[in-house]
């Protein structure tokens, strides 16, 4: 998988990207990530990626120009799947968004900055506009982010374990079974008796109850949510 992120604001991005799980999915290629910087898209001395609001108004919005050029020189290179961009006015982001994304070839994450971008780049360039939940942060490169990384991760060669993933919080709508490891006691508290048994299927039958316990508890929405 490619995934091309273009950004006012590439700093933001190297850190998370160039960690763990995806440094390890990025050495051993199954993925390509690839950060372009809007700034190497403008023409004038400033390098002007953003410019006030017509109408007036608070913030600063970003220019067409940069953002068209940016994908067109994509655009000649592949072709993408999808044109995403992050905007807390956006589709909330799920777990199986990221599902359905980690099986594209080709995909361009937008990330939004200031007061937003010029409408015409969504109208004209953008597939699907994605948000990380109801708050506001002041870029999309965070969003973005955490997007890839809930990608990356379903990759295949990314994770040690792939059951690792299908035992995950939110697979089947479920959160995730409490875990443990050495010592088996610990300041008095011990590790429940079935984990240290070795007896597979008692073990499943625990987890699968203690899963769907913590959903009651924790997130009784999710239980009557049909898999989306
Ligand atoms: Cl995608 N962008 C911004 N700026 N804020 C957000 C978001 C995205 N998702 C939630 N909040």
């Amino acid at each position: 998988m490619r995934i091309d992120i273009v950004t006012g604001l590439p700093e933001i991005l190297n850190g998370p990207l160039s960690e763990s799980i995806i440094k390890r999915a990025q050495e051993n290629n199954s993925v390509t990530i690839a950060i372009h910087n809007l700034r190497d898209y403008t023409h004038d001395r400033h390098k002007t990626i953003d410019d006030t609001p017509y109408g007036g108004g608070a913030g600063m919005v970003l220019k067409p120009e940069p953002i068209f050029e940016c994908i067109e020189a994509l655009h000649k290179e592949r072709r993408y799947d999808e044109i995403i961009y992050m905007t807390p006015d956006g589709n909330r982001f799920t777990q199986s968004i990221a599902a359905g994304l980690s099986l594209k070839e080709n995909i361009v994450i937008l990330c939004g900055h200031y007061k937003g971008i010029d409408e015409r780049v969504r109208e004209a360039l953008v597939t699907s506009e994605l948000s990380i939940g109801d708050y506001v942060l002041t870029g999309g490169e965070l969003a973005a982010a955490v997007v890839v990384d809930a990608v990356v991760r379903l990759l295949p060669g990314s994770l040690h374990d792939s059951t690792s993933a299908m035992t995950d919080t939110f697979q089947d709508n479920l959160l995730g079974a409490p875990v443990y490891t050495r010592p088996p006691e610990y300041r008095g508290m011990k590790v429940p008796d079935v984990l240290l048994t070795g007896n597979h299927s008692a073990i499943e039958e625990w987890r699968q109850e203690q899963r769907i316990k913590r959903t009651t508890e924790r997130r009784p929405d999710l239980l009557n949510k049909k898999s989306e």
